[in-house]
């Protein structure tokens, strides 16, 4: 199969700690073009769009690992989804269905957890976690350039793509993600939040995978109000981030993904 892998990176040390470390990076079996400085995901993952060729672009953070093999399982993924859906837009390693249930299984550090249900079959979604996004070029589907900074865009292209009447899905591609714990929500993610209030009111609510957007805004609130008085017990979930990737897959019973 061809596909290229993209990352938007600010930190070496975290990118060289966790992407780059995947077996099928390192080993050369898939490339990895990385863009640099760019003022918000949409920007990056538009130009990486134009600076690629491949015919499936990987949009990944540089704190996630791809455990050795996970390229054979994008394969057989990617084949259920051409049969089910030739059109297919999107798909992505963790989203929320349109029943709002979390789709995985991806492993979590923020949180301690192997998170989302495990689908026999490609299950529709109404957004992603940006950790992993993967795009079918043909599908014309582009990024954003004008939603700011680096949150929700993983729910903007799925709402795009429904937009225009084509199709999102997630479904079981177990990776890592070695995220840090995440601070009560700050002013950028309140400008995102706006954002596709106002950009997408004629098709709320949507879900993200760590908020309702609703034409009332009350969500924004409440969810900032349940963050800052649950922070303490959010913050001992956290595993840290010093955690060898190869080991967390390990412990998740991935090291080794094939298929047969
Ligand atoms: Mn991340």
């Amino acid at each position: 199969m061809n596909f290229e892998v993209v990352c938007a990176s600010h930190n070496d040390t975290i990118l060289n700690a966790n992407l780059a470390r995947s077996p099928m990076l390192r080993d050369g079996l898939v490339k990895l073009h990385l863009e640099r400085g760019a003022p918000s995901a949409g920007v990056a993952y538009n130009a990486a769009l134009d600076a690629t060729s491949a015919p499936i672009i990987v949009f990944a953070h540089h704190d996630v690992y791809f455990p050795k093999g996970w390229e054979t399982q994008l394969a057989a993924r990617i084949a259920e989804l051409d049969a089910h859906d030739p059109n297919w837009a999107l798909f992505g390693s963790f989203g929320v269905g349109l029943d709002h249930s979390h789709i995985g299984p991806v492993w979590s550090s923020s949180i301690g957890l192997i998170v989302g249900r495990v689908p026999v079959a490609p299950t529709e979604v109404q957004s992603f976690d940006e950790m992993v996004i993967i795009l079918r070029r043909a599908s014309g589907i582009r990024f954003d350039a004008d939603l700011p900074g680096w949150h929700m865009y993983g729910t903007d292209i799925v709402t795009q793509a429904r937009a225009k009447g084509l199709h999102a899905y997630a479904g079981a591609l177990p990776t890592i993600h070695n995220d840090r714990y995440h601070d009560a929500l700050k002013e950028d993610f309140v400008e995102c939040y706006q954002y596709m209030r106002r950009k997408w009111r004629d098709r709320l609510p949507l879900r993200t995978p760590i908020i309702k957007i609703s034409r009332s805004g009350l969500h924004l609130l409440r969810n900032r109000w349940r963050d800052r008085s649950s922070e303490e017990f959010r913050a001992n979930m956290s595993v840290g981030i010093h955690h060898p990737p190869e080991r967390l897959a390990e412990l998740c019973g991935w090291s080794e993904l094939t298929h047969n």
